[in-house]
């Protein structure tokens, strides 16, 4: 829960370059990496992701032009990624310009509960996470370098002259 507007732009901040930095390292062959047929493929997972974005905020009231849900997927891993930097650009100036520290402590309906505003974006910012961990587990699957996160990966480690953690 956010009380204050500048406190998740600081997080939010952090979480999208981490995001991006995922999305830039993602090639068109392997948006179709999948755990098995039946589940999401890592394109539709990313794409997800990107149009939440715009799908979450907009029951709070919020508004700003983005990609939703009734816009088709790319095909490209650079127009995911395009699309979904410019969705969150666009949410941090209509969270600046449409919001004060107040809005965030009132409530919204949300999938048949109420929400505070607050609670809404720290959901936004689990909802970021719990997919990008997904995502990375398919990058790996599909042969990608993967970024540091909140720590270094095996190459960094490797990189840095000491041995990995098992
Ligand atoms: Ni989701």
């Amino acid at each position: 829960m956010f009380l204050r507007i500048e406190d998740f732009l600081q997080e939010w901040k952090f979480e999208t370059q981490k995001t991006a930095q995922l999305f830039e390292n993602l090639t068109d062959e392997s948006l179709t990496q999948q755990v098995t047929d039946d589940h999401r493929t890592l394109g539709r997972i990313a794409w997800h992701m990107t149009v939440t974005l715009h799908e979450l905020l907009s029951h709070t009231g919020l508004t700003f032009d983005g990609y939703g849900d009734t816009d088709e997927m790319p095909t490209s891993a650079v127009d995911i990624r395009d699309a979904y930097l410019q969705n969150a650009k666009s949410l941090v100036e209509a969270l600046s310009s449409q919001w004060t520290d107040a809005d965030l402590t009132k409530s919204s309906s949300m999938y048949g509960e109420e929400w505070l505003n607050g609670l809404t974006l720290r959901v936004l910012i689990s909802h970021e996470i719990h997919h990008r961990g997904q995502l990375t587990v398919l990058a790996r699957q599909a042969g990608l370098l993967l970024p540091d996160i909140y720590g270094p990966t095996r190459e960094s480690w490797i990189q840095m002259g000491q041995e990995p953690l098992q």
